[in-house]
């Protein structure tokens, strides 16, 4: 029996959940996590081709990946790699020979393709990046906001194999005048109330990130269904809700989409830093877009220990694709601060490992941190963000550590 280092034990739950779920799709699982936060305990439940990660939701699929994953290695394993869906209507087997990828809307020349056109008619492109969700660390709010009440494990990085967005839309010929493409899934909702989940990206951003693919692999093995086979959208940089799963329909308008999780979900603050009081109203909102600049220890964790003597402390860095210029590490809380030694580059938009020697002395006490400065110049900053939609948190991470 595996533990996650960052939690512990609290007990059997497996029967329990197997019965207020009544799903099948559950395997049984022997513990649960206790996360860093009020109402933080998470049972660990294997989906099918997925070990057993800390189940936020079982209907539709919330998986958060246990933190020590990200110890183990650069790439997430797919097995290990967090799952996020908003809908319930989730297909439970796909068939990538007859799956279709429509292209229309306002394009000359209209396309249905195949997962293997995809893989022939266009040149693959391979790219390690970060899938972050919005929402990633949600639950370490203060106050709380509600939401998936995620710890730090909703994401992860992978190197994916696709044909370029750009490439796909060259084939069907973009008409004068198009603002905006629209990306949908195979899922649907179970209530015709609720909206279909519909993401859109600008053409300007589009073509900025020339980075954006349609996925056929994820670390060199088909995607696993929960992360959106038979293809998704990779868009490295930018937040997971723009990373369509079971990728359908692509279709190019003249407007700017207004649909619910354009217009009204997924929005930030449109205020400096992004970020607003709790009690602060009538502030411009925009759509969530690229991701802050974030840094981890990954074989530490808070409230727990080190050993006494020399050792290493490890860790990730990522950003919006700017890259990693630098991770600095603190023993004391943040007063004084020197760089970690950067770890083997896998590109812009992946995570950079880091890793720095540390001197533990019996009996004391350490708050360790660390703080990763882009090639952007954005630094992190221990000034937490806070919006009522619990997005982009990217505060310096402290580590209080005792030395047994
Ligand atoms: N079709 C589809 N794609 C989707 C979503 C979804 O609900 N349906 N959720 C998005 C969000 S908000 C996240 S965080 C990522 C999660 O990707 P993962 O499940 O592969 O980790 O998928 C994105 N793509
Ligand atoms: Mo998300």
């Amino acid at each position: 029996m595996t533990l996650d280092r960052r939690g512990f034990l609290a007990g059997a739950t497996a029967a329990a959940l197997a019965s207020t779920t009544g799903s099948e799709a559950i395997a049984a699982s022997p513990t649960t996590v206790m996360l860093p936060m009020e109402n933080g305990t998470r049972p660990l439940v294997a989906f099918p081709q997925k070990r057993p990660l800390l189940m936020l939701s079982p209907r539709p699929p919330l998986l958060e990946t246990p933190f020590h994953i990200f110890d183990e290695g650069v790439l997430t394993p797919n097995d290990a790699f967090f799952v996020r869906w908003h809908l319930a209507g989730i297909p439970t087997t796909v068939d990538a020979a007859t799956h279709r990828i429509h292209v229309h809307g306002m394009v000359k020349r209209p396309l249905s393709l195949s997962v293997s056109d995809l893989r022939t008619q266009f040149k693959p492109v391979e790219i390690v990046a970060v899938n972050q969700c919005s929402g990633n660390s949600r639950g370490l709010f203060s106050p709380r906001v509600p939401g998936g009440q995620w710890d730090n494990g909703a994401m992860g990085n992978a190197r994916w194999t696709g044909a370029r967005l750009t490439d796909v839309l060259a084939r069907a010929g973009l008409k004068d005048g198009v603002r905006q493409i629209r990306f949908h899934g195979l899922e649907r909702p179970v209530l015709s109330t609720t909206p279909p989940f519909i993401k859109a990206l600008s053409l300007d951003d589009i073509f900025d990130n020339g980075d954006i693919i349609i996925a056929y692999e994820m670390n060199g093995a088909p995607l696993p269904l929960l992360n959106g086979y038979p293809v998704r959208m990779v868009v490295p940089g930018w937040y997971a809700t723009y990373w369509m799963k079971m990728l359908s329909d692509i279709e190019a308008i003249d407007t700017i989409d207004d649909n619910f999780w354009m217009k009204t979900a997924y929005r930030i603050p449109e205020t400096p830093g992004n970020t607003v009081t709790p009690t602060q109203t009538g502030y411009k909102t925009v759509p969530i877009n690229k991701m802050t600049v974030r840094s981890f220890a990954t074989n530490v964790h808070d409230g727990g220990s080190v050993h006494a003597g020399s050792q290493m402390i490890r860790g990730i860095a990522f950003d919006n694709g700017s890259g990693i210029k630098a991770v600095q590490f603190s023993s004391d809380g943040g007063t004084t601060w020197r760089n970690a030694t950067l770890g083997a580059d896998y590109g812009r938009y992946s995570f950079r490992r880091w890793e720095v020697a540390f001197a533990a002395q019996r009996g004391k006490s350490y708050t360790l941190a660390c703080r990763a400065i882009a090639n952007s110049g954005e630094t992190q900053t221990s000034i937490p963000v806070w919006n009522p939609a619990g997005f982009l948190r990217d505060v310096i991470e402290t580590y209080k550590v005792s030395v047994s």
